[in-house]
């Protein structure tokens, strides 16, 4: 989504409930904010609202829904391709959002022969303004028949024909990028989708009419005076009142991306984006299309004892960007940023520890892991990710020889390291939840927060945020080291409250109480006193903009100036929604071997130049192609559970007793054909491998999926629960039948990573199964149970504490602070 607004859901933005009349909610279970999207939908549900939930599962706030459409996993692409498809057809669009604020009247070089084939006109006579998102783009202007600058005054755009530009330079045949569109989604008809989706035709064409409906019907007028980006001030902000979310069921497949991208195009036809009662962005969003941010994108920027000439992670724009060698081959060793997962924005984390196993690209010798639980529920291919971390060479050294790991529980992880750095609960130390990392904003202005120690830390645990200003500062990194070389922050507080973007920048972590004496929002001086005045304020800090500048934010001109005067954005330039997407075109023409820059190598060719279609379009997830869909013919899925976040939590013994096993859930129709009882064990297999496990019968799941809670078995003896808990020997981990990496296939000849071609976003829920009965009690895979770690408390002390868990221990450690204050 970020490649297409500039913004996207999970911490960035979301759904408008407060004034939204329809919800359609897609592939969500659980979400980052559940609390406040269950309130957010008690709200919606008693002022009448309506709630669809598309998932194959009726459960999580689907179960709560007005009506639960099931889908097959991997699928809604296909349905978002035949919505856009209708609402085309029955030309129930929003015209004036798609023409005047997304890019759908720019006009795009239709030249077969040029180099710029697929790509934006740029007009070589009109300021560029901005080199990464230049302004010099066409519109046809419908009054007066011929090419101007898009958005020039009284212009009218064409969104449809085909025309040329006869400006001296040889004619060039041109489109408006709304026709590509239209042809692209021509053949994406109901009838289409219906066959690949199991949904009906006639709940498709119905779901494009409450949607025409609603968006004709039900408009939105707030009397609030806007000015947009182009001078123009609008006496009203208007919208649509439907509003989509959207998470990991859609995110986490091979087609991620394409699909997610075919939504946020639906949307923006709908012209629900940063408007009232559909998607709202949240501060800092929205970001230029994409974030101007870019990752290193050549070996040389890599350099000992020198900073990296560039953040870590960024959004490449084109080939130009990536981070590869000279001959086209990957310098991380996730490959993200490589010709194999070119927009890897977030890293590719679950292919590094197969890929360090292997030394592919290369070996390393260190093997750093903080909070990620990688022997368990963050890996694929569990089994052999394990037998990975302990795999040696013939010479007999171990593979990944030094492994390095910080958590506060005994996860399965900690089994595997030759030092365990024990971290702090959250209880335990200071904390920021700052606009520079996943903001934590609402609709109406940016918010952050702190957390500030409660309890003091026991044993040797120390926060790993002071563990990292300790090595930053020791190693002399300059971000931590004043001009003439000594120690700049003292601590971890100290580093958050002084540290700044840029010298004298006035952005820092926080932008709640900056300045000298705390007056100032959002920039300022930074406050000895910060801490405090968070602390005083219950922790947050939120800051409400002013009612004009809260919608429509991509192309408000006031607040597009007021985003760059406060360090949120670098540019003021307006961020047009990107219903065609020229970052996609150019990698594609650098596939095709008609640019001159950076090429893939031959093998990547054929792959690249189909997944990156500069229109949103859908395709089976790349598992299928590699499966035997007669002999594994279920798609198997995950779901968080409501009470346990990931793998931890089995350490909390109230917790426990919601969830101390998970079973696989199926519709009965489907158990009973393949002669499985309810509550009887199974085996659940892959083309990758096997588990078994208990099955229970449900008809809130579709009869081709089958699902589980995520996380809650456990390996025996890990989160130090006994070796018979519940949790081993009544719990599995669907991880273990999920493959890392899919078999080379005859056009590439290589293996992937199981991931979105574009993205590298592991494909958690591609898995294909079958199952059948098993004679049994407990569940397969076992493991040798793990010992407890040395230090760890002991059963007596374990028992005293669950006694007085809440009040004794918290007594006794409180008074054991005080003194040790008094003491210093
Ligand atoms: N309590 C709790 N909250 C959490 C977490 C936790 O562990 N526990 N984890 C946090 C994290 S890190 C994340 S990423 C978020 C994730 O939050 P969600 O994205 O809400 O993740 P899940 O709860 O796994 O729900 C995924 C849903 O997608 C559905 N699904 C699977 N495949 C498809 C498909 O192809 N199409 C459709 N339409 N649906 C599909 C599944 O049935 C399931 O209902 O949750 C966060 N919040
Ligand atoms: N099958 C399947 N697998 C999935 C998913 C799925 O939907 N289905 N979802 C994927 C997703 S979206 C995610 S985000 C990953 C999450 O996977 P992980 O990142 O591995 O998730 P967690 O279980 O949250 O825990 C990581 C570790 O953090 C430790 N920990 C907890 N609190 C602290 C702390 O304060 N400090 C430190 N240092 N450690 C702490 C825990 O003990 C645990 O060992 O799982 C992925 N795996
Ligand atoms: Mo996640």
């Amino acid at each position: 989504m970020i490649y297409t607004m500039g913004g996207s859901f999970w911490e960035f933005g979301g759904p408008d409930l407060d004034r939204s009349k329809l919800f359609i909610m897609i592939g969500t279970a659980e979400d980052h904010h559940s609390n406040p999207l269950k309130i957010a939908i008690l709200k919606f549900k008693c002022a009448g609202g309506r709630f669809i939930a598309i998932n194959p599962v009726r459960t999580g706030y689907a179960a709560i829904a007005d009506e639960w459409v099931p889908i097959r996993p991997g699928t809604d692409g296909a349905l978002f391709m035949a919505l856009m498809h209708e609402l085309i057809a029955r030309d129930a669009f929003d015209h004036e959002f798609v023409a005047r604020y997304t890019n759908a009247g720019e006009l795009v070089d239709m030249n077969e022969a040029s180099e710029r084939f697929g790509l934006f006109i740029e007009d070589k006579s009109a300021e560029e303004v901005n080199a990464l998102f230049p302004q010099n783009h066409l519109w046809w202007d419908k009054k007066t028949n011929r090419a101007v600058a898009h958005h020039a005054e009284d212009a009218e755009p064409a969104l449809d024909g085909r025309y040329t530009l006869d400006d001296g330079t040889p004619v060039a045949p041109v489109a408006p990028s709304f026709t590509l569109l239209r042809e692209q989604v021509k053949s994406c008809t109901p009838e289409w989708a219906a066959d690949i989706t199991g949904i009906p035709v006639d709940t498709i064409r119905r779901l494009a009419d409450e949607m025409i409906q609603v968006s004709r019907d039900q408009q939105i007028s707030l009397p609030i005076q806007w000015t947009n980006a182009w001078g123009k001030t609008h006496e009203s902000v208007t919208g649509a009142p439907i509003a989509f979310h959207a998470m990991r069921g859609l995110a986490a497949h091979s087609n991620g991306f394409q699909s997610i991208r075919a939504l946020a195009v639906l949307m923006s036809m709908l012209g629900t984006i940063d408007r009232p009662g559909g998607f709202r962005h949240k501060s800092p969003f929205p970001r230029a299309v994409p974030p101007s941010a870019k990752p290193p994108n050549h070996p040389d920027q890599v350099k000992p004892n020198t900073p990296l000439a560039a953040g870590p992670l960024g959004w490449p724009a084109a080939p130009e960007d990536l981070f590869i060698h000279d001959d086209g081959t990957p310098v991380r060793i996730d490959k993200a940023f490589s010709w194999e997962y070119p927009l890897a924005v977030h890293g590719v984390m679950h292919s590094v520890i197969t890929n360090a196993w292997r030394g592919d690209p290369y070996p390393i010798d260190t093997l750093m892991i903080f909070m990620a639980n990688m022997a368990w529920n963050s890996s694929m291919n569990t089994m052999e990710v394990r037998k990975m971390l302990a795999d040696r060479d013939e010479s007999g050294q171990y593979k990944i020889p030094f492994i390095v790991v910080c958590d506060a529980f005994q996860s399965e992880m900690t089994a595997f390291a030759d030092l365990v750095l024990p971290d702090t609960t959250y209880l335990e130390r200071h904390d920021a939840m700052s606009m520079l990392d996943r903001p934590i904003s609402e609709f109406d202005g940016p918010v952050d927060s702190v957390r500030v120690p409660v309890v003091p830390p026991t044993g040797e645990c120390r926060p790993f945020q002071e563990v990292l200003v300790e090595l930053g500062s020791r190693l002399k990194l300059p971000a931590f080291t004043t001009p003439d070389g000594q120690r700049k922050y003292r601590d971890y507080p100290d580093f958050i409250v002084n540290h700044q973007t840029a010298p004298g920048s006035g952005v820092g972590f926080l932008i709640g109480w900056r300045g000298k004496d705390g007056k100032d929002a959002l920039v300022g001086e930074p406050n000895p006193n910060q801490w405090e005045e968070y602390a005083k304020n219950n922790c947050v800090f939120h800051y409400t903009m002013p009612e004009e500048m809260q919608y429509m934010r991509g192309q408000n001109g006031p607040y597009l100036k007021w985003s760059v005067e406060k360090g949120f954005r670098k540019f003021d330039t307006p961020i047009l929604i990107q219903l065609y997407s020229d970052v996609m075109q150019k990698f594609r023409l650098a596939a095709q071997g008609r640019t001159k820059g950076r090429q893939p190598p031959d093998h990547l060719r054929a792959r690249i130049a189909e997944y990156f279609d500069p229109l949103p379009f859908w395709y089976a997830p790349l598992e299928r192609a590699t499966t035997d869909l007669d002999q594994y013919p279920l798609a198997a899925v995950t779901q968080r559970p409501m009470a346990m976040y990931h793998s931890w939590d089995s350490q909390n013994a109230w917790l426990r007793q919601i969830h101390g096993e998970n079973l696989l859930y199926m519709n009965p129709r489907m158990a009973k054909q393949n002669g499985i009882d309810d509550g009887g064990w199974i085996y659940v297999e892959s083309q990758w491998g096997k588990v078994r496990c208990m099955a229970r019968y449900s008809e809130a799941v579709e009869p081709g999926t089958v699902w589980t809670w995520n996380a809650i078995g456990k390996a025996s003896g890990a989160w130090n629960l006994g070796a018979n808990a519940n949790e081993s020997q009544r719990g599995f981990l669907l991880n273990h039948v999920i493959t890392d990496e899919l078999p080379a296939s005859s056009r590439e000849g290589v293996r992937f990573s199981n991931s979105d071609p574009i993205t590298g976003q592991a494909a958690w829920y591609d898995v294909r199964v079958r199952v059948y009965p098993a004679e049994a009690d407990d569940t397969l895979p076992q493991f040798q149970p793990m010992r407890a770690a040395p230090g760890s408390v002991g059963k007596i002390q374990r028992v005293v504490q669950t006694y007085f868990a809440g009040h004794g221990e918290f007594a006794a450690r409180l008074r054991n602070a005080v003194k040790r204050n008094a003491n210093n």
